[in-house]
């Protein structure tokens, strides 16, 4: 059975719902600390729960017989700037308790999150590669920096079978932004159906490495499933399907949108995106596990459109 901890959260919720898809609705246990969708909290068990209790995710663990645990808890980049030591306690604490389980053979196989985030301003900001140098400058950054390093040393010294990949910017529309610095092209949406303008809090030129949420789903499960022998990176793979910077999402926007008007007010996220990949080389992904993404920027501009326009019709019944 599926365990999956921080489902409410911005990727943790859909990857919960496809799982269920895919094993079973009774099969995918989802947890957070805060209640989620009522489609989460309706179609399967749900358990709130600390993602820092050792032994509450014990107890879970042991209640519901888990063989796979998803850590999808985590504090994002620009809410961690705010508050440090909370971020990297959550955000290690948790590791900690899952990668520990998991050598006491408790837990049968891992997926654990990394991010672009964990590149900085050193790092080749083009086509950044699998193996490069890393000096992260966020909180955020840093605890995923580490989170790497963790994982590779569990995985070696104990046999924890963990997998992991370095998500870019997620874009999706079922869940609000969650305090990422990437959340402006996720605004931007709600933005041109409600009002036609949006205020991007990163300026025109930035280039980030980005996503569709169904991508970023697909490649999580694909990676769970490869065997073993095929994962040969045991840190975190890197992982993209596009880059664009605020003004070519705003030119796709209005080619669907064509009144629709954007102006640029950067803000203290401006500095983390800065620190960030343009671009991103994610062969290593494609060749170890087949990773090939299905959205690019017209694909995704259009889907979070459709996407959005019903769940606003949906509200307004
Ligand atoms: C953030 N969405 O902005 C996350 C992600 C690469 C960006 O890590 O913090």
């Amino acid at each position: 059975k599926i365990l999956i901890i921080g489902a409410s959260g911005q990727i943790g919720s859909e990857l919960a719902l496809r799982l269920r898809e895919l094993h079973g609705n009774e099969n995918v246990i989802a947890s957070d600390i805060k209640e989620g969708s009522e489609e989460l909290m309706t179609s399967g068990p749900f358990e709130i729960m600390d993602a820092t209790d050792g032994d509450g995710i014990a107890n879970l663990i042991e209640k519901y017989s888990i063989t796979d645990v998803y850590l999808m808890a985590a504090m994002l980049s620009a809410t961690a700037e705010k508050m440090p030591m909370k971020a990297w306690n959550l955000n290690m604490d948790s590791l900690f308790i899952i990668l520990n389980l998991a050598k006491e053979k408790k837990i049968k196989k891992v997926f654990w999150p990394s991010s672009i985030a964990v590149f900085g301003p050193s790092t080749p900001r083009q086509d950044t590669p699998q193996t490069t140098i890393m000096e992260p400058t966020t909180v955020y950054g840093i605890s995923k920096q580490t989170g790497e390093r963790w994982c590779e040393y569990f995985f070696n010294k104990f046999g924890v079978d963990v997998r992991s990949m370095r998500y870019p910017g997620i874009i999706s529309y079922k869940t609000l932004p969650g305090g990422g610095t990437t959340d402006y092209a996720i605004e931007i949406f709600h933005e041109a159906l409600r009002s036609g303008k949006y205020t991007s809090f990163l300026n025109e030129e930035t280039a980030l490495p980005m996503m569709y949420m169904k991508d970023a789903i697909k490649a999580t499960i694909d990676i769970m499933n490869e065997p073993a022998e095929n994962v040969k990176v045991r840190s975190s793979y890197n992982l993209s399907a596009m880059s664009f910077t605020p003004k070519e999402l705003a030119e796709a926007i209005k080619k669907e949108i064509p009144e629709f008007e954007i102006d640029y007010k950067p803000d203290f996220r401006q500095a983390i995106a800065d620190s960030w990949p343009s671009s991103i080389d994610d062969s290593a992904a494609r060749a170890d596990w087949n990773w090939e993404h299905e959205y690019d920027l017209k694909k995704l501009t259009q889907a979070m459109l459709e996407g959005l326009k019903e769940s606003f019709s949906l509200e307004n019944k």
